[in-house]
């Protein structure tokens, strides 16, 4: 067992796995996100919130209950992502969440370095990111990076995030009480990033090409994603005139 300063630590992290049809890939996720439980030392859940997938994604996800320190939890109205996650965020029995996606395109292996620097008090989140040294994108078609760029340069006036549309993140859960987010769209990595103006560190990810499995973005989630930063914006720079918050951006590291 490796000692990377997480072994011994009393602090529960709860891993959330939004699903919709991901009946190739929840059994390898779920499987390789205990490995890393394993390894690590860490004490940990993994929490499905699936969106009653046509495909059994649930009910694979259930099966491996025996073997696996996994929660399924199945919603039967008002499909979404985001919605999913917050969901996910009330069932967590951890101090920490950690919330990735399902389809092996956030790298496992790296829940350790998102949740050390915030056992270690550095920070209160941690986002994945691709965009900074040491990150990157392998098997990205060209007009996907062109989407996800341009995205984030939309986003420069609410966050300083340089991977703003990543789903991968760390949260300090204690930080989340309280705060109203908004089920709307895909992006809750920059939904609780805005709305808690918390101390945010980036690490670098490399993000991989789903294999298997459909992918869920289409159109409308472009649009939402254009609603949700509208509604972002109003509430960062409200707050800012009125002065209730002075920074209007926080400070990533
Ligand atoms: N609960 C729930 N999960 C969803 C929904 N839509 C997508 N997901 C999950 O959210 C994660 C990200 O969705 P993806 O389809 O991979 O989106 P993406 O990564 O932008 O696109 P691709 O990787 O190209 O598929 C995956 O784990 C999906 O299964 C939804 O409506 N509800
Ligand atoms: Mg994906």
């Amino acid at each position: 067992m490796k000692d990377t300063g997480l072994s011994g630590a009393k602090t529960m992290i709860s891993v959330i796995l939004p699903t919709y049809n991901e009946a190739p890939n929840i059994r390898r996720i779920v499987c390789a996100v205990t490995e890393i439980f394993r390894d690590e030392a860490i004490r940990g859940e993994v929490i499905v919130v699936d969106d009653n997938s046509p495909d059994g994604t649930a009910r694979i996800a259930a099966e491996l209950a025996g073997s696996c320190p996994v929660r399924v939890h199945v919603r039967t109205s008002g499909r979404g992502l985001a919605r999913s996650i917050i969901e996910g965020f009330g069932l967590a029995q951890g101090e920490i969440c950690v919330v990735m996606d399902a389809d092996l395109s956030h790298p496992v292996e790296k829940i350790p370095d998102m949740i050390k620097p915030i056992l270690e008090g550095t920070c209160d989140i941690t986002v994945g990111s691709r965009y900074i040294d040491g990150g990157g994108n392998v098997d990205w078609p060209w007009f996907r990076r062109m989407i996800s760029r341009g995205a984030a340069l939309l986003a420069r006036g609410v966050t300083a995030l340089s991977d703003p549309t990543s789903g991968f993140m760390a949260v300090k859960k204690s930080l989340l009480q309280g705060v109203a987010l908004d089920p709307l769209g895909w992006k809750i990595v920059l939904e609780v990033v805005v709305k808690t103006n918390a101390r945010v560190l980036e690490i670098p990810i490399v993000f991989t090409d789903r294999e298997l499995g459909e992918s869920k973005l289409g159109l409308r989630a472009q649009v939402d994603y254009l609603r949700h930063l509208g509604r972002l914006y109003a509430y960062r720079y409200l707050r800012w005139v009125k002065g209730s918050d002075h920074s209007y951006k926080n400070k990533i590291r």
